[in-house]
């Protein structure tokens, strides 16, 4: 029998990373997407399948964590075996800006979706097994190394958002029996990450430093330290938490830790050029509390789920610059045929 998958946060970073593997696994995926005035599909362009011809095994549908009546609406007509619950807004430095909207997507959010798994979970009485996508944000400035075991302490709405989802699932599993799993997922990366997170920030407006294109790259705090590893890497143990017997919660990194400015450090000295003559430091990139240390440790990982990262630190930094560098050659060709090429100046 094929499986079905139900993806929310199909057009992120995760999500179409996940929606590859499990493609490659034989799954029917279906995934969730927002209503956009801007298409918002680029990372799935190349894995979309016409829904009109037989054999598809790739289908969208319209959706809203904050819509509980669509939500059921798609769990019902994909009876899904395994939920993926990735969408979220995910940045640390908005949910300052955006509280409210940040905990209403992230917490009740995922309770929504978790409490649609549970009716139709007795309606039909077969199992739908549950991802949900934590953050090693939760643990705030907990002492690193950070495992399951090390205590929260959320340090901006998104991760006290997360940490409400994480208690959720706990008790979802303990008082229902729903197979509910957390995945404490430490930064992870790719050539398909947001450009306002600070790597690809840095590995964008590098390339574009490189061409000439651009003459500044503006960041905040240098000194913040963070277990990096590449987001194909980890959309397997998602898959992997689902396929154990019984339900668990796991952290997953790459148990190395670096600063902002050792990344910034490594992609210049790739390009051969001095990140000091060209970095600006601007107080709008502080948020109003840091998380300054998380490095996490996968013993439980490895031993349990039998996984480890593929990818190491440099060889991210290479893929992520390789394919940026390639983005500011294009954009080079356009702007020396005399088109304006626009980067978006409105980062966070
Ligand atoms: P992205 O920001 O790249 O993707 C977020 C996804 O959620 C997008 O598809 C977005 O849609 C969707 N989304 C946002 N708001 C809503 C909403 N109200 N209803 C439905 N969909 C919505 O995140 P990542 O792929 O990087 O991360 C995936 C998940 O993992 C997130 O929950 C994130 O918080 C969590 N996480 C990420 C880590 C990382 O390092 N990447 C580490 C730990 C946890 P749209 O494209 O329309 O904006
Ligand atoms: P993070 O990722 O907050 O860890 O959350 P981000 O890349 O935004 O920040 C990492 C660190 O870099 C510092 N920083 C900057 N950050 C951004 N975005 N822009 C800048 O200009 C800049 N300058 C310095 C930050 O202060 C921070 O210390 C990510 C998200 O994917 C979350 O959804 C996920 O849960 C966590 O990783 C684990």
């Amino acid at each position: 029998m094929t499986k079905r998958a139900l993806i929310t946060g199909i057009t992120g970073q995760d999500g179409s990373y996940l929606a590859e593997f499990l493609i490659d696994k034989g799954y029917e995926v279906h995934g969730v997407i927002r209503r956009s005035s801007n298409f918002n599909t680029g990372r799935i362009e190349h894995i979309y399948q016409n829904p009109d011809e037989a054999g598809c095994k790739f289908f969208l549908h319209y959706g809203d964590l904050s819509d509980s009546t669509v939500l059921r609406r798609i769990v019902n007509l994909v009876k899904p075996d395994e939920v993926y619950n990735l969408a979220a807004q995910s940045h640390v430095k908005v949910s300052f800006q955006k509280p409210i909207y940040t905990a209403d997507i992230v917490a009740l959010g995922a309770l929504r979706l978790i409490e649609v798994i549970r009716d139709c979970q007795i309606e039909n009485s077969r199992q739908i097994k549950f991802y949900q996508a934590g953050s090693s944000e939760m643990f705030g400035n907990a002492k690193p190394p950070q495992s399951e075991t090390t205590p929260f302490l959320p340090r901006s709405p998104y991760a006290a958002a997360k940490a409400h989802a994480f208690w959720q699932m706990v008790n979802y599993r303990e008082a229902y029996g729903l197979f509910a799993v957390n995945g404490i997922l430490f930064n992870h990366e790719s050539p398909r990450r947001g450009e306002n997170f600070v790597t690809r920030k840095i590995t964008r407006t590098a390339s574009r430093i490189k061409f000439g294109l651009q003459d500044k790259l503006i960041l905040g705090n240098l000194d913040a330290r963070r277990d990096w590893g590449f987001a194909g890497d980890y959309v397997e143990a998602m898959w992997l938490m689902l396929q154990q017997d019984q339900p668990d919660d796991y952290v997953i990194a790459t148990g190395e830790s670096h600063t902002v400015r050792d990344f910034l450090n490594l992609v210049f000295e790739k390009l051969s050029l001095d990140w000091r003559k060209y970095v600006v430091i601007d107080p709008r990139y502080f948020r109003p509390t840091e998380v300054d240390y998380l490095q996490g440790d996968i013993t439980k990982a490895r031993t349990k789920l039998g996984w480890q990262p593929k990818t190491s630190f440099k060889q991210l930094v290479d893929m992520m610059l390789e394919h940026d560098l390639e983005l500011a050659r294009k954009d080079k060709v356009l702007m020396d045929a005399g088109y304006k090429v626009k980067c978006s100046q409105f980062e966070q």
